[in-house]
């Protein structure tokens, strides 16, 4: 009898939660849960954009981020920053790790999704509807704002060191 009632609180517990996220994120895979996900605005001039998210792997198995799509661009690549020398450059990844019940932040100055040859310009209050593509959860869907800046509230670290990756980051 304890065993059916602890059962049922575990199951209810889940279904709850697994609410909640569709709620908040509208992410689709039970696995991989996208949190924060937002595209930079760009002036109509620029060809070029980036998209950022937090990654959260609630799997028992390491899972890795393997491409993006979206209608959005012509070309989309995975891309990390580096520091080399002083001087920050980027460079395409076959693919992101998000460890197993760990977590991986896309975000200026680190991992980000490339979105190149616009197909129209990014203006805030825009969305962005992005399918990802994961080695284990499969494709997970997503519709990311356009946004000025990284969401407010949402930083972890000290604001400075956001700043000046950001600047290092923007690709005009
Ligand atoms: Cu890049």
């Amino acid at each position: 009898m304890l065993t059916v009632l602890s059962i049922s609180v575990i199951l209810s517990g889940c279904i709850k939660n697994i609410h909640q996220a569709e709620l908040h994120h509208g992410q689709t895979s039970n696995m991989i849960h996208i949190h924060n996900q937002w595209v930079r605005a760009v002036p109509p001039v620029s060809h070029i954009s980036a998209a950022y998210m937090s990654i959260i792997n609630h799997g028992s198995m390491e899972d890795q981020l393997l491409a993006v799509q979206t209608s959005a661009a012509e070309v989309v690549e995975i891309h990390n920053v580096k520091k080399e020398n002083d001087m920050m450059s980027m460079s395409p990844v076959k693919f992101v790790d998000v460890s197993a019940g760990g977590s991986q932040e896309l975000k200026p100055g680190g991992y980000h999704v490339m979105l190149i040859k616009l197909v129209k310009p990014l203006k805030v209050g825009d969305e962005v509807e992005l399918t990802l593509h994961f080695k284990n959860a499969g494709m997970v869907k997503v519709t990311a704002p356009v946004m000025g800046s990284m969401p407010k509230g949402e930083m972890k670290h000290d604001t400075k060191e956001y700043e000046s990756l950001d600047h290092a980051g923007s690709h005009d």
